[in-house]
């Protein structure tokens, strides 16, 4: 094996896109490992954490974890800040994203009703305003977290805000984030970032 290998479902969102991202935007030769449904009972328990993404590096080995991921790929290709302490607010954030991730998922597969309805409104109305309104206090002039130049702390928060603004969330409205100006803007500039813009043109 001479690239590193991004494992994930072949699916063009969430976690594994995130890490395609990053990879892409820091010109990496990788190889792009989609995994179709059938493929992963098999595969899972040979996998880290039993879940992907995973990236395998020549000569290393695999690891998983999205975060771990995203902060290597950043911290090697000047897409992670090299100050520690900006970089931990990075990664406070990066978890933060993945709480919501973790607190929205299983919401999702509720399917009895009124339960569902319910639970989905309640992520419209309070559970996800409420993450954005935190993320929003702590974003400055932007346009990204550290102001004019992108990060793959970006790159999450933009995949993560997509899942919503894409309208793929049956009963969360695509202008949840309608109110917080700075996430907006910050989503604007990942989506008209010519790296993430050419990346989407290769998958068209
Ligand atoms: N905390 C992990 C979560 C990984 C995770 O839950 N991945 C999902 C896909 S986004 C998965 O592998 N689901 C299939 C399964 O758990 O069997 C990360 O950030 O990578």
């Amino acid at each position: 094996m001479t690239k590193p290998t991004l494992t994930y479902f072949d699916i063009p969102a969430s976690r594994g896109e995130e890490c395609r991202l990053a990879l892409a935007l820091a010109g990496v030769d990788f190889v792009d490992n989609r995994i179709k449904g059938p493929a992963w009972p098999e595969l899972k328990p040979t996998t880290p954490f039993g879940s992907l993404p995973t990236l395998e590096l020549p000569g290393k080995g695999v690891f998983a974890q999205s975060n771990a991921i995203l902060v290597l790929v950043g911290r090697k290709h000047g897409l992670h800040p090299t100050d520690d302490f900006v970089a931990a607010r990075h990664e406070a954030l990066m978890a933060f994203a993945e709480e919501l991730r973790h607190h929205v998922s299983p919401a999702l597969r509720i399917k009895e009703e009124p339960e569902r309805t319910n639970k989905r409104t309640e992520l419209a109305t309070t559970y996800i305003p409420t993450w954005a309104g935190f993320v929003e206090r702590q974003l400055g002039d932007g346009p990204f977290v550290a102001g004019d130049k992108l990060h793959v702390v970006d790159l999450k928060l933009y995949i993560v805000m997509r899942w919503f603004k894409s309208g793929s969330v049956d009963l969360v409205p695509t202008t949840v984030f309608d109110g917080f100006p700075r996430l907006r803007r910050l989503f604007d500039a990942v989506a008209e970032h010519p790296g993430v813009k050419a990346w989407q043109a290769r998958q068209a």
